[in-house]
């Protein structure tokens, strides 16, 4: 009798798991904003941005539990074929360092010919141990890395444009020649780096999905909630790793 119970229990939970009523039913403890299951398309690319020591814990500009997005990027990396990652790649005295502006403190706010600059810690270096990528990352089918902030006047949050809205880095043409319809965005730092690029990238024509749990935010004065709120005007979706599977 007890045996007859469990697999009428057990009937009743399989049943419960394959009913798409039951599925289409909100869950009160998910987000709305949760998009559906998505397959990796080969039409779809990776942009993993910014896993560099700097942004790292004991980096100079440390991201709040930076870390704990680079095993959930390993992972979602083996779902695509596309994968191209980012690099901040700023001179020794580059404009958006607060060391080049005597008087002025860390996250200050300057004006500059193409508009406000936040002025941040000196970081990523070019050729500096901060600039690397985390040793930790495991990417090696990354097909290319791209830098930017490399111009001494200019910044470049976007990896598309620089922050002059004006000078292109050249990864809007190479995903266009490559075929790349679809963008899935990961890495440091939410709220600057990865939320201008999806800015960027959907007013260039692509769908984007930016991975929340394999990113972390720095969230000076309320930037995080900002940048989700504009990312989200623009209709770029919002996801989990956890959704996403190669087809
Ligand atoms: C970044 C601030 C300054 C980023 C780069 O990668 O998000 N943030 N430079
Ligand atoms: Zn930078």
């Amino acid at each position: 009798m007890k045996t007859i119970d469990r697999r009428y229990a057990l009937a009743a939970i399989a049943t419960a798991l394959a009913s798409p009523f039951l599925a289409a039913q909100p869950n009160p403890k998910s987000k709305p904003s949760q998009a559906a299951n998505v397959n990796v398309l080969a039409t779809d690319a990776l942009l993993v941005i910014d896993v560099q020591n700097c942004f790292l814990p004991g980096g100079s500009l440390a991201v709040n539990d930076g870390q704990a997005v680079i095993p959930v990027i390993n992972a979602l990396a083996k779902q695509f074929k596309n994968i191209v990652l980012t690099q901040d790649w700023h001179t020794a005295d580059h404009v958006s360092f607060e060391s080049q502006h005597p008087g002025k403190k860390p996250f200050d706010m300057i004006g500059l010919p193409y508009g406000r600059q936040v002025l941040w810690p000196d970081h990523c270096v070019q050729g500096t141990e901060g600039a690397a990528l985390h040793k930790d990352l495991d990417i090696p089918q990354a097909q290319l890395v791209i830098r930017k902030g490399f111009r001494t006047p200019v910044d470049s949050y976007s990896a598309f444009l620089e922050a002059d809205r004006k000078t292109e880095t050249g990864l809007r043409g190479y995903l266009k020649t490559r075929g790349i319809k679809r963008l899935f965005i990961a890495g440091l730092a939410t709220d600057f780096c990865v939320a201008w690029t999806a800015l960027d990238a959907r007013k260039y024509g692509f769908d984007i999905y930016v991975v929340e749990d394999a990113c972390r935010g720095i969230d000076a004065n309320g930037s995080l909630a900002a940048a989700w709120l504009s990312m989200q005007k623009v209709g770029v979706k919002r996801t989990r790793s956890a959704q996403i599977s190669a087809a």
